[in-house]
C-alpha cells in the first residue's frame, strides 16, 4: 500500500513537473515582445514622405499627397502597401543593381533607353523605379485639372478630344490582360496609347513604341486589389479623374 501510494506521488510530481513545462513553453511563445508592434510600417502610415531607401543614387521621389487623401479612388492601405512596399522595392533592387558600375551615374531614363532586356533584373527594377515615379506624379487628390494649352491641341489632333482620349485609354487599359502598363506616349510628333507587359516601359527598345512616356496606368493587381478587388475598369476610370494634368507635359 505503501509503496503504492509513493508511486502515486511520483505519478503526480511527474504530471506537475510536466504540466509547468508546457505552461512555461506555452507562456515563452505567447508573450510576444512589445517592440514587435512599432514597426516602420506603422510610422510610413502617417507620413509617405518618411519612406526612404537603404541608400544609393536613387531615391524614393514622395508623394503630393498623404495617403488617405485619394480616397475612394484608392485607400490608405492600398496606397501605403503600392509606395511603401512595393515601389521601395523596385527602389532599392535598382540601387543593389547599379551599385559599384557606371549605371551610378547615369540618369534612369539614360539606364532605361540603354539596357539590355536580357538583364532581367536590371530590367524589371529599373522600369519598376521609373513607372511608379510617373505613376505617382501624375496623380492628384484633386480631380479637376485640365492639359495644358499646347497638349490639349495634341490631344485633339490625335484623338479628336479629351473625352476621346480618355475613352480610348479606359478601352485599352480596361482590355490589357495580365501585368504590365498603358501609356500615353510621345513619339516624333504624334501621341500613341501604348501598352507594355510587367515593368517594361516606352523608353526601352523593345517598345512597340519608343518615345517619352507622359503618363501611365500601373495595370498590376497590387494597384487597385486592395480598393477595387476585380473592377479594373472602375480603378481606370476614377484613375483618369484623379490625373493631375499638370504634371502631364512633353
Ligand atoms: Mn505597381
Amino acid at each position: 500500500m505503501k509503496k503504492n501510494r509513493s508511486l502515486l506521488y511520483l505519478a503526480f510530481a511527474t504530471a506537475l513537473l510536466v504540466s509547468c513545462q508546457e505552461k512555461k513553453e506555452l507562456q515563452e511563445v505567447q508573450i510576444p515582445d512589445a517592440s514587435i508592434f512599432k514597426t516602420d510600417e506603422a510610422s510610413n502610415l502617417s507620413d509617405p514622405n518618411g519612406v526612404k531607401t537603404n541608400g544609393g543614387p536613387f531615391a524614393m521621389p514622395g508623394l503630393s499627397f498623404q495617403y488617405n487623401d485619394l480616397a475612394p479612388f484608392l485607400s490608405a492601405e492600398n496606397i501605403e502597401l503600392h509606395y511603401a512596399k512595393h515601389h521601395l522595392g523596385y527602389a532599392n533592387n535598382l540601387n543593389k543593381a547599379v551599385g559599384g558600375t557606371p549605371l551610378e551615374k547615369q540618369t534612369i531614363e539614360q539606364i532605361l533607353a540603354e539596357l539590355d532586356v536580357e538583364n532581367s533584373f536590371l530590367r524589371n527594377n529599373a522600369g519598376g523605379y521609373y513607372n511608379h515615379n510617373l505613376y505617382w506624379r501624375t496623380l492628384s487628390a484633386k480631380t479637376a485639372s485640365k492639359p495644358n494649352a499646347e497638349l490639349s491641341q495634341l490631344i485633339n489632333r490625335d484623338f479628336g478630344s479629351l473625352d476621346q482620349f480618355k475613352q480610348k485609354f479606359s478601352n485599352a487599359a480596361t482590355a490589357f490582360f495580365g501585368s504590365g502598363w498603358v501609356w500615353l506616349v510621345y513619339s516624333q510628333g504624334k501621341l500613341h496609347i501604348v501598352s507594355t507587359q510587367n515593368q517594361d516601359n516606352p523608353l526601352m527598345k523593345n517598345s512597340s513604341v519608343i518615345g517619352t512616356p507622359l503618363l501611365g496606368i500601373d495595370l498590376w493587381e497590387h494597384a487597385y486589389y486592395p480598393t477595387h478587388k476585380n473592377n479594373r475598369k472602375e480603378y481606370v476610370n476614377q484613375y483618369l479623374m484623379h490625373l493631375n494634368w499638370s504634371e502631364v507635359t512633353l
